[in-house]
């Protein structure tokens, strides 16, 4: 028996909403468009809806060019209490999750589980995308994928994996292999090649103009609101850099902060990294090599007059312990291999 038949027995005759995590990024943009697919080769209708906005120009084009129908929670008519509700990319009471009418019943995402909501199924797999999970449905049935889900998949996949560099998994390159050959791959470049918006470089440009490094800790306020998926990019390109192990790039936003937080290095884990920087003056978290959080404009004044300084100096008490944990870790391997 396949895992997910019994997501098919469950959601069986019943109308079906997907929902998205909020501001949806191509992963879970992907994930609900392939499911939505699945799901219809056995009789079973749905809808995708996401909270937020998509402010993502990429992701944008990626519903234009594949033709994805998704609603906007404001704009969708048909929310009734008993319908269906399959959360993906993320679980219900997460904080990027707005409650809507309906029943959550199932939930396929690849985050660190920690709501205690109790779902009826889930599929929780911590690979490096969830759209990878949608893809082994696929690979198991044997039910083909049109052009336009294969590529939606794939450049899920992509995006959350950072092209392969960024907490794959064996699980995440058996997808690919098997969309490789359905996908688009004209289009895969053309979302690939146009990531960056002119506007963007606002962002890039204060970026740089901001950028510390601190013990391999690359730090950038970028002091204008932009939206979280461009704050994240402009932290994967501090991150490229070599001088930069971790990066913590943080942005105007409501009064407050947002943060964007990553690390390529083991001992490093982003997600508790920006969880134990904002303890007691906001809050974080996220994957170990890639975390966000939040400081709001209640609790600016905690950060005291210079607020770039109170900044780096909590996120340099905490990393600096970490990278001297990992170092001692390390030692301890290397002594008791010799
Ligand atoms: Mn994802």
């Amino acid at each position: 028996m396949a895992v997910y038949d019994r997501l098919i027995e469950l959601l069986k005759d019943k109308e079906v909403i997907i929902q998205t995590h909020n501001f949806p990024d191509p992963d879970a943009i992907g994930t609900a468009f392939g499911l939505q697919y699945f799901l219809r080769q056995f009789g079973i209708e749905s809808d995708l809806v996401y909270s937020g906005k998509i402010d993502n120009n990429n992701t944008k084009r990626m519903v234009d060019m594949l033709e994805i129908l998704i609603y906007n929670s404001e704009e969708y008519k048909d929310f009734k209490e008993d319908k269906c509700v399959v959360t993906v990319d993320g679980q219900k009471n997460n904080s990027n999750f707005s409650d809507l009418i309906g029943d959550e019943v199932a939930c396929i995402d690849h985050h660190s589980w920690t709501t205690a909501y109790k779902y009826l199924y889930v599929d929780h797999r911590e690979w490096g995308a969830c759209s990878s999970i949608v893809t082994d449905y696929f690979i198991e049935s044997g039910i083909p994928v049109p052009k336009n889900v294969a590529t939606a998949l794939l450049y899920g996949i992509k995006m959350d994996t950072f092209s392969f560099s960024r907490g794959v998994t064996d699980d995440d390159i058996r997808a690919f292999a098997f969309l490789h050959n359905s996908a688009d791959i004209q289009q895969m470049r053309t979302l690939e090649n146009n990531s960056v918006e002119l506007a963007d470089l606002r962002a890039y440009g204060l970026a740089f103009k901001n950028t510390v490094v601190y013990d391999r800790i690359g730090f950038a306020h970028i002091n204008l609101d932009c939206p979280d998926s461009l704050i994240g990019m402009v932290s994967d390109f501090i991150l490229s850099l070599s001088a930069v192990d971790v990066s913590v790039i943080y942005a105007d936003r409501n009064g407050g902060y947002k943060f964007s937080v990553r690390s390529e290095i083991e001992g490093v884990n982003a997600g508790k990294l920006v969880a134990a920087a904002l303890s007691g003056i906001g809050s974080g978290g996220g994957h170990p090599t890639m975390a966000g959080g939040v400081i709001t404009k209640e609790n600016v004044s905690l950060l005291g007059t210079d607020h770039d300084f109170m900044i780096r100096k909590r996120f340099l008490d905490v990393g600096m312990v970490m990278l001297e944990e990992a170092a001692r870790q390390r030692a301890l391997m290397e002594q008791s291999m010799a």
